[in-house]
């Protein structure tokens, strides 16, 4: 049998060239050796405040995204979230297996409280336990994502421990599948800060995948530099021109050193230019392929309920051993 991997994609906009990089070009590799299991968590964008016409719309067009940038619909269970009822099932079981300690540590948490103070509701709080339940619902062996999920993964398997400790083996404890390159793709304006899809401040530190040609140069060559006038790749001191190499990098699928030597002597407005090109290029089939299925509504549906169904299934073999293991009654 094969190891199960499970991982996930906000429906809260559309994606940028980081979730690509950092996960979803990870994940189309992941699909022939592995039995893959990837989830549009549309209950975890609701922890933001979310326009109903809008966020419906975002779901869908997330679900076609992915398959149009290399996630083969039959190979991949690929579904919604919200249609197997089991996630929030297990997410309310386990919180009772969480403490409030450990969820007080998270800094996704932190942080987005603080971008959204007006709103810091208990969902945001809880919403790793609902992640750990999207996972351990598959008994997934790897979780591939980007580095801003590391710390999640960690208080899943402490989770999916504790449980197993006190009624057996009910879990198979994840590990986290980290990139060694591209895990954490910088803000284009703002290095300190990882992109981030639902950006709103600044539209410049975002690349989303479908993004014009225009909008995609016009961004790179925007991009924050220094003025050593060096292409080298030093994250600490050249936070700029690294995220840059390392964008491209990730799209030509060659090493840091590679790209140094490849630009060693020019200047930081050729480095953007070939930058620009890169992305260009990696969205121009995406973006052709997103057209085509997004003006399909019944393929994308029926895609939907055979997915959501062969998902429902495996979840509820889990749920049904965490309620017996728990002592509930079932009739
Ligand atoms: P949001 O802005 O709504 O929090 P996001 O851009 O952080 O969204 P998610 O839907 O939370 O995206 O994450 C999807 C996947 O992309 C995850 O595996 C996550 O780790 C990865 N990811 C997100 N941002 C980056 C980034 N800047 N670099 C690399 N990987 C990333
Ligand atoms: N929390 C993740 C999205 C996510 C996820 C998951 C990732 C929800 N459930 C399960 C991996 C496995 C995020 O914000 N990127």
């Amino acid at each position: 049998m094969k190891k199960v991997i499970f991982s996930g994609v906000q429906s809260t906009g559309t994606l940028m060239i980081g979730n690509y990089i950092g996960a979803v070009k990870n994940w189309a590799r992941m699909q022939d050796e592995y039995d893959c299991i990837y989830c549009v968590v549309d209950y975890h964008a609701l922890t933001v405040r979310q326009e109903p016409a809008a966020f419906k719309e975002n779901a869908r067009s997330m679900f076609a995204l992915l398959i149009a940038a290399g996630l083969d619909p039959d190979k991949n269970t690929l579904y919604f979230q919200s249609q197997v009822s089991a996630h929030a099932e297990l997410a309310w079981i386990l919180n009772c297996f969480t403490y409030a300690g450990e969820l007080n540590r998270m800094t996704q948490y932190k942080e987005k409280s603080q971008r959204h103070a007006d709103n810091i509701n208990a969902g945001l709080y809880t919403y790793p336990v609902l992640m750990a339940a999207d996972i351990l619902l598959y008994q997934a062996s790897l979780v591939p994502v980007g580095e801003d999920q590391k710390q999640h993964l960690e208080l899943c398997r402490d989770v999916a421990l504790r449980f197993n400790n006190i009624y057996g083996n009910v879990f198979t404890v994840p590990e986290a599948h980290i990139p060694q390159m591209g895990a954490r793709i910088m803000s284009l304006q703002d290095t300190d800060k990882k992109m981030s899809k639902s950006e709103t401040e600044n539209p410049n530190n975002v690349i989303f995948l479908l993004d014009p040609p225009e909008t995609i140069m016009k961004k790179c060559k925007r991009a924050v530099t220094d003025s050593d006038g060096l292409i080298k790749f030093d994250t600490a001191n050249k936070p700029g021109i690294s995220n840059l190499l390392t964008i491209y990098a990730c799209l030509k699928d060659i090493s840091t050193d590679e790209c140094e030597k490849q630009f060693a002597g020019m200047g930081y407005g050729a480095l953007k230019t070939a930058v620009g090109e890169a992305v260009c290029e990696t969205v121009a089939p995406i973006k052709k392929k997103y057209d085509m299925l997004i003006s399909d509504a019944a393929y994308l549906d029926e895609i939907c309920i055979k997915n959501g169904n062969r998902a429902a299934k495996a979840a509820a073999e889990t749920l049904d051993r965490v309620k017996a293991a728990v002592g509930i009654n079932t009739f």
